[in-house]
């Protein structure tokens, strides 16, 4: 683990399945097919993150991995189809970071809003040393993480009224992710939020169960949020990851050849998905904007504002989730800012 790109490096060392009982294939590579769900669908840059996946554990194995693609939650939201990977049940999935924290309490730090100004900061986090100790917590919860991929910068759209300062939060009823920090900075706001899973979000809007909801721009579009919402407001207030899950039941039986196969691919199908993604959430405003929706900007005064009123929930579970690692983050974030 020397010379290799950091990303290289990150799933190299990660979660490694040598204390396991399970009997793993002692060298070769088997015919086996991969169940890889994921909650958003094929034109979404993570969709298409996940056909690039396929591709290249195609072409590493010769043909005798197969990983069968599932999009847009065909196999359950991001939750269960963790439990499904932990269970044994399912493979691979990709979720936000976010609904794991009930599981996996750390990746909560991920969720504090207004860390991370730009991509590259994310990067820095993610791919650096408190990105890989948060990976490594995975193995103590039967799954093992090969890396991060991007959701991205969220943003708020809603069906009622434009949103530019703390107050228009008020009395919005905001569908959030199964979040516990999200759904108390939001509550902080003086908003109404309502934890439900991805998959139901779009019927929520639809059918006016909720006002409002928050994602990156690309998700926004691609999931045509454009249909059920007038008013988009470029909060850009939290940064949300993906995370490359396999399930620890399944990656034991594998040969080492295997597991490095499914890592490299995890790592190269990442940078194309990071990639995918930036260019995305760079067209998607003006393409959202073109479908009849009204952007509002909010200018960093009212970020400043917003982050001042969420403090003491950032204080309050920067206690639980443990200072130290808050710490580390505001640290990494700091040092990739000079
Ligand atoms: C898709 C989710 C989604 C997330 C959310 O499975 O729930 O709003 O942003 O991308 O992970």
């Amino acid at each position: 683990c020397c010379t290799v790109p950091a990303l290289l490096l990150l799933a190299g060392c990660g979660g490694g399945s040598s204390a396991s009982s399970a009997q793993p294939a002692a060298s070769g590579i088997q015919e086996r097919t991969i169940k890889a769900g994921i909650g958003l669908n094929q034109d979404h840059p993570e969709g298409k993150g996940l056909k690039k996946f396929a591709e290249l554990v195609s072409q590493k194995s010769g043909g005798k991995l197969k990983v069968q693609p599932f999009y847009d939650a065909q196999l359950g939201d991001d939750k269960k189809m963790t439990e499904a990977l932990q269970g044994g049940l399912q493979e691979i999935t990709i979720p936000s970071t976010s609904p794991l924290v009930g599981m996996i309490k750390e990746f909560g730090i991920f969720d504090f809003p207004f860390v991370f100004h730009d991509e590259k900061e994310a990067d820095a986090v993610l791919d650096g040393p408190l990105g890989q100790k948060l990976l490594e917590k995975l193995p103590e919860h039967n799954l093992i993480g090969l890396g991060y991929w991007e959701n991205g910068f969220r943003n708020l759209t809603n069906s009622k009224h434009p949103v530019v300062k703390a107050e228009d939060f008020k009395g919005l009823k905001i569908r959030t992710m199964q979040n516990q920090v999200h759904l108390e900075a939001f509550q902080a706001l003086g908003a109404n939020p309502t934890p439900m899973a991805f998959s139901e979000v779009f019927s929520a809007l639809e059918s006016k169960t909720v006002d409002g909801q928050e994602n990156p721009l690309a998700t926004i579009k691609t999931s045509k949020f454009n249909e059920v919402q007038q008013y988009l407001s470029v909060t850009k207030h939290v940064y949300t990851p993906f995370v490359f899950l396999v399930s620890k039941k399944f990656w034991d039986k594998l040969s080492p050849e295997e597991q490095q196969i499914l890592k490299e691919a995890a790592v190269e199908a990442g940078i194309y998905q990071r990639e995918l993604n930036r260019a995305e959430n760079r067209k998607a405003l003006e393409e959202l904007k073109n479908a009849g929706m009204e952007v509002n900007e909010v200018s960093e005064e009212e970020r400043a504002n917003m982050q001042a009123i969420i403090k003491p929930v950032i204080d309050k579970f920067a206690k639980e989730f443990g200072e130290d690692l808050v710490k580390e983050m505001y640290d990494q974030v700091e040092k990739a800012r000079q």
